[in-house]
């Protein structure tokens, strides 16, 4: 039986990673931070079936300690800040975490079983932030836009460096935007849909936005963390953009929301100019050729079916209703 170990264990990708490793037979492990109050709702339904432990990625210790106890044959690097605005807040934190601690995880690798343990990175489109090409591949050069992407730069490089120095097993996976029912209420696609249905249901009048040009690239979540389990199968360690090829503006996105709910997105939305960005990231468009053609990957759910999908579980959540069950394999 494999094993590994998934760092942001609890977040929406550590969920989706977590069903999947076990539909595969692994033997799940996941890093768990402490705090004052349980923050394990993503992974409520995997109790008892992965085995959880406590360590930061600010400490260098407990992130050896845990992969001393675990013995893991593949290390999944999901944790970080992931909030893009956070990270003008917060950009010194946002570093320690995001950058510098893959270094930290990749340094507890390489003393534990550099030859053995296998090592995938969460990197991100952000990293291109002001693109230098349309689309982007795994060759077009990056220009990050937030502290975010350029923490997640140095992630991608140091996990390059590693694999180059080091002669270890590292892989990059550079994500675009993948969301699910799961995605954090902060995050638009997620506020949207929970905004719509707000509305719908009569809990909310309005719903204040940002950018409402901004493009991005988004898929489903469940179809990305495929991609990552993908990449550490290969013979070879590589990186690979994981992409649906196509982007969508904001509006685009709030237009079929509400159309989901039979209602008309101009009578609700307002324009917040204090969610708009210090620096935006204007057209993120993937091209996945790479990942289809070596691992054999493609996105299986569509943007329509993405936000169709997200509505009904917000509906069904606001209303006491079970959750309609969105599994890795989609809709
Ligand atoms: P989430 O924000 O949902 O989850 C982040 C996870 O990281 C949480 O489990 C969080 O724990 C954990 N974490 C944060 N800081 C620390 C720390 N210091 N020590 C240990 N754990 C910590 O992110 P996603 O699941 O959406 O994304 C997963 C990864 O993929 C992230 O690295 C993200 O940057 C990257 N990514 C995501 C994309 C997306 O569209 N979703 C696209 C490209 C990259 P806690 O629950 O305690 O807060
Ligand atoms: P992003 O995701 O920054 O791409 O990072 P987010 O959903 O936050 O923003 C997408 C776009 O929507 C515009 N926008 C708004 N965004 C938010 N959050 N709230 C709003 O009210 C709003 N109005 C408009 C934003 O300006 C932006 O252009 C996500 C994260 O998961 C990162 O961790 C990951 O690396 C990247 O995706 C790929």
């Amino acid at each position: 039986m494999k094993r590994a170990l998934i760092t942001g264990v609890t977040g929406q990708d550590g969920s989706y990673l977590s069903e999947l490793l076990l539909s595969e037979g692994y033997e799940v492990h996941g890093v768990v931070r402490r705090s004052s109050t349980e923050n394990f709702e993503r992974i409520a339904d995997l109790s008892g079936k992965i085995h959880l432990h406590q360590a930061d990625l600010l400490d260098q210790l407990s992130i050896i300690d845990v992969i001393k106890e675990t013995q893991p044959d593949e290390v999944y690097n999901l944790a970080a800040m992931s909030f893009v605005p956070t990270s003008w807040k917060q950009p010194v934190l946002t570093g320690e975490f995001t950058g510098i601690g893959v270094t930290r995880v990749l340094e507890a690798v390489k003393l534990l079983g550099r030859d053995r343990i296998k090592f995938y990175q969460a990197s991100s489109s952000e990293m291109f932030g002001k693109v230098l090409e349309v689309p982007q591949t795994e060759t077009t050069p990056f220009y990050p836009r937030s502290p975010y992407g350029v923490a997640k730069v140095y992630g991608h490089w140091i996990t390059v460096n590693y694999r180059e120095s080091y002669n270890m097993f590292c892989c990059s996976g550079i994500l675009f935007n993948h969301e699910s029912p799961r995605r954090g209420r902060e995050f638009v696609t997620r506020k949207v849909t929970d905004g719509v249905a707000r509305i719908k249901l009569g809990m909310a009048k309005t719903l204040k936005l940002g950018n409402l040009d901004s493009k991005r690239d988004w898929g489903f979540a469940g179809d990305y963390v495929r991609a990552m389990w993908l990449m550490l199968q290969q013979d070879k360690p590589d990186d690979y953009v994981v992409a649906t090829g196509e982007t969508h503006t904001v509006k685009r996105l709030v237009e079929l929301a509400f159309d989901a709910v039979g209602l008309k997105w101009d009578k609700y939305v307002e324009i917040d100019s204090s969610l708009v960005r210090p620096a935006e990231v204007d057209l993120l468009i993937g091209d996945p050729t790479k990942a289809k053609t070596k691992l054999g990957w493609k996105p299986e759910v569509t943007f329509e079916q993405l936000v169709e999908m997200m509505v009904k579980a917000d509906l069904a959540r606001l209303q006491g209703q079970s959750i309609p069950d969105f599994k890795a394999k989609g809709i």
